[in-house]
């Protein structure tokens, strides 16, 4: 055996430093498997969202409110919650009201009842009056001169439903927020926990100090809006970074959250999320609670009680036994203290199996984070599918409450927050895909259809948190389909190219359309490039190789679109694959039709399954700023690696492991490269190599071979593992040039 390996200098230093990094990406969840979307699409105009707990017909004929409402609002609360109405002394009487016994005894509860005689709204606190109102205020939306005459008795849940703005990268806009929390009101959303890990005073270095006065006073702008949507603003800390755990530190804490506290704010939580150190401890995490619990809330006597997210927020790496937090926790955090919980993993779906093992430890339902739509570790994508994998048997009992971790897009959200707002109401009710469409015309009703066109292709994240994507659309490879399937992805395709420009035309809120545009741009593109692949087949089938690959070159994406495409991805689980794999196996086809000779476009393979999808090409790209990520924690024996499609001559192998070469430690850091003829025996071509971000085979004389590979040796490492560059150079070949 003929080998050369080129040792590369790696810092033990940077190695030993990228450990105590927190590593985003590495924790993602582990599950690559995509669970269908369930529910149906009903047909009925559903427009109450929340879905109400129980509406009655009291008669069937609908009561005429043509000449507007006689506004009876004895508490005098309700003057600025009522600009949707006509309000006319001649009018129907609506009277507001809460204070008396609801249909339950729950904040937010309320009774609705149309009659021809009067309307009422009935809270059991001024929340549910409020609730009541939004009800309403749908109601007319769909028909602002009849109601039907029903009685609704409602109620939410779960106790917190809502949104934390907990994501890491640039923090919403003061008018999106805005926005955002005029939507919650609207959506019975009752919770927005402000704790964006990218804002330096509410994470280190400034969490100690106050904020300057100009966001001081946007600030209170935010609580104001939200006393207005009757939403809670829950203001948090994370100060587990450096936090010292001295009494300095405790006075700190204690000023600045009087200082929140006269800007408004009656609700807190503490995040010990993402740290490592000193921060982590358990103990120390409870007392603090329970003693600002003493010192603060207990003396202010109007703020609510505490929240706090442990450093084992999810199953995958919290201590399972009786001094791991979790436990600590139960037994000393004051009751009353709500806990959060991501589930299984960090990006999970809710099960009664993740709460059965949190609550038991913590003994209470925790407060359940779900990182959707949340794209900090995947930003370029969009997230705009439907709301799954919650169940719907859970009661307040198992759960506290739940709250979105939505994208850095926050009008890009809302369609997943009306999911959201959806199941945490009423989830025995909550029908995914019909709570979808829905949410398509709640949130672009002018341009609805174009809007479910690009959503229904952007919804998976391929190595994250992976979602069901394009479930109406059935691609094909270039040989083989139907004329009834061609012509239906044509159609798919001239939809998708025309519904950017819809969506455009159609307007309606300027600040989604901002945000979708970079997307809305690609997929354009993408719908373009799809029609020109259908056309290539048609010229692919008359044979003239010619004019074939005339065009097929006009259909490669360049590196410019290459990297546009990368940094805001359309359409990854279907219909950018099809273009793909139509372009790779159309030109091995015309190749080997024109010259006898399997052409040399490699096809990834290994131990992980998405290395048969397109995303291996982003090792071959020639782009060392792109990678392959394995999306899964690495395994012992797992192997990433090429088929060349046929026996060659291989002179040389370089591999870039890692997403850098200076201190990524989604690598494997104990591995060896092999090559094999037959796929089933392999022979070494290096020494086993340690620590090698950067591995250069050479032969010393050619030697052939059909498969490459680089192979994981024992090691402690579970993080995912990342290639860069994985290229093969093969000599000319009298068999396979
Ligand atoms: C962070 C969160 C981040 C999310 C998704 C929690 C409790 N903390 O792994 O800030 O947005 O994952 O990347 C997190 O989820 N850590």
């Amino acid at each position: 055996m003929k080998k050369l390996v080129l040792l590369l200098f790696v810092s033990v230093c940077a190695l030993m430093c990228a450990a105590d990094e927190f590593d985003l990406s590495a924790q993602r969840g582990e599950s690559r498997r995509v669970l269908a979307v369930d529910g149906y699409a009903s047909s009925a105009k559903g427009v109450i969202n929340p879905q109400p707990q129980r509406i009655d017909t009291l008669a069937p004929d609908r009561v005429d409110v043509s000449r507007g409402f006689r506004f009876n609002d004895r508490r005098k609360a309700f003057g600025a919650d009522v600009d949707f109405l006509n309000v006319n002394p001649r009018g129907l009487k609506l009277s507001v009201d809460y204070g008396k016994k609801g249909p339950k005894e729950l904040s937010g509860a309320y009774v609705l009842e149309i009659s021809p005689k009067e309307v009422k709204i009935t809270g059991y606190d001024e929340t549910g009056a409020f609730y009541g109102l939004q009800t309403l205020r749908q109601l007319l939306q769909a028909d602002y001169s009849t109601l039907p005459q029903v009685k609704i008795s409602d109620w939410p849940e779960f106790k917190h439903r809502g949104v934390v703005e907990g994501f890491y990268g640039t923090p919403w806009s003061h008018l999106v927020r805005l926005s955002l929390i005029d939507f919650y009101g609207k959506q019975k959303l009752n919770t927005y926990i402000y704790g964006p890990k990218d804002d330096p005073y509410h994470s280190s270095p400034n969490w100690r100090l106050p904020y300057p006065p100009d966001q001081a006073a946007k600030i209170r702008e935010l609580v104001d809006a939200s006393r207005r949507s009757r939403v809670n603003f829950v203001w948090a800390i994370h100060p587990g970074k450096d936090i010292r755990w001295t009494p300095e530190d405790y006075d700190s804490l204690l000023t600045k959250l009087n200082g929140m506290y006269d800007l408004g704010v009656r609700d807190f939580a503490l995040f010990f999320d993402d740290i490592e150190g000193i921060g982590t401890d358990p103990r120390r995490q409870a007392a603090l609670v329970n003693d600002l619990t003493r010192d603060f809330v207990a003396v202010k006597g109007d703020v609510a009680p505490l929240m706090i997210c442990p450093t084992d927020y999810s199953q995958m790496w919290a201590n399972p036994g009786e001094n791991g937090t979790l436990a600590v926790y139960g037994r000393e955090l004051v009751p009353g203290a709500e806990v959060f919980w991501t589930g299984e993993v960090v990006c999970s779906d809710l099960t009664p199996e993740t709460l059965e093992f949190v609550n038991s430890r913590i003994r209470r339902p925790a407060l359940f984070w779900w990182n959707f739509p949340v794209t900090d570790y995947c930003r370029n994508y969009l997230l705009q599918g439907p709301v799954y994998g919650l169940d719907k048997g859970l009661t307040r009992n198992d759960l506290a409450g739940i709250v979105s971790n939505p994208m850095e897009h926050g009008e890009a959200s809302k369609l997943a927050l009306y999911g959201v707002a959806d199941y945490a109401w009423n989830p025995k009710a909550y029908n995914p895909l019909d709570n979808w469409e829905r949410g398509l015309r709640e949130v672009l009703p002018k341009a609805a259809e174009a809007y479910r066109t690009f959503a229904i292709h952007n919804c998976d994240t391929e190595t994250g948190y992976r979602r069901s994507e394009s479930w109406e659309t059935e691609t094909f490879p270039f040989d083989s389909y139907t004329p009834e399937q061609f012509q239906a992805l044509r159609e798919e395709f001239q939809r998708v190219a025309a519904a950017p420009e819809l969506i455009r035309q159609g307007g309606g809120n300027d600040l989604l359309l901002r945000e979708l545009e970079p997307w809305l741009a690609e997929f354009e593109k993408l719908g373009r490039r799809g029609l020109r692949t259908l056309d290539l087949i048609k010229t692919f089938e008359a044979g003239n190789d010619s004019a074939f690959w005339a065009d097929y070159n006009r259909n490669l994406m360049t590196d410019d679109e290459r990297r546009n495409y990368d940094a805001h991805k359309v359409a990854t689980m279907k219909l950018q694959p099809f273009y793909e794999n139509a372009m790779d196996d159309m030109y091995m086809a015309a190749y080997e039709r024109s010259t006898g000779y399997v052409a040399p476009i490699f096809k990834g393979i290994g131990s992980y399954s998405s290395l048969g999808s397109i995303q291996a090409k982003l090792m071959t790209d020639g782009n060392d700023s792109t990678f392959y990520h394995s999306g899964a924690a690495q395994r012992p024996d797992d192997w990433i690696g090429f088929d060349l499609r046929a026996p060659r001559l291989i002179l040389e192998v370089t591999i870039l492991q890692g997403r850098n070469s200076v201190d990524d430690v989604d690598f494997f850091d104990h591995c060896i490269v092999e090559s094999s003829l037959d796929g089933e025996n392999w022979t070494p071509l290096t020494e086993p190599l340690r620590n090698q971000y950067e591995i250069n085979w050479t032969a010393e004389a050619p030697q052939q071979a059909r498969y490459v590979r680089l192979r994981r040796l024992d090691s402690q490492r579970r993080n995912w593992a990342a290639v860069r560059t994985f290229s093969v150079k093969t000599a000319l070949d009298i068999n396979n040039p």
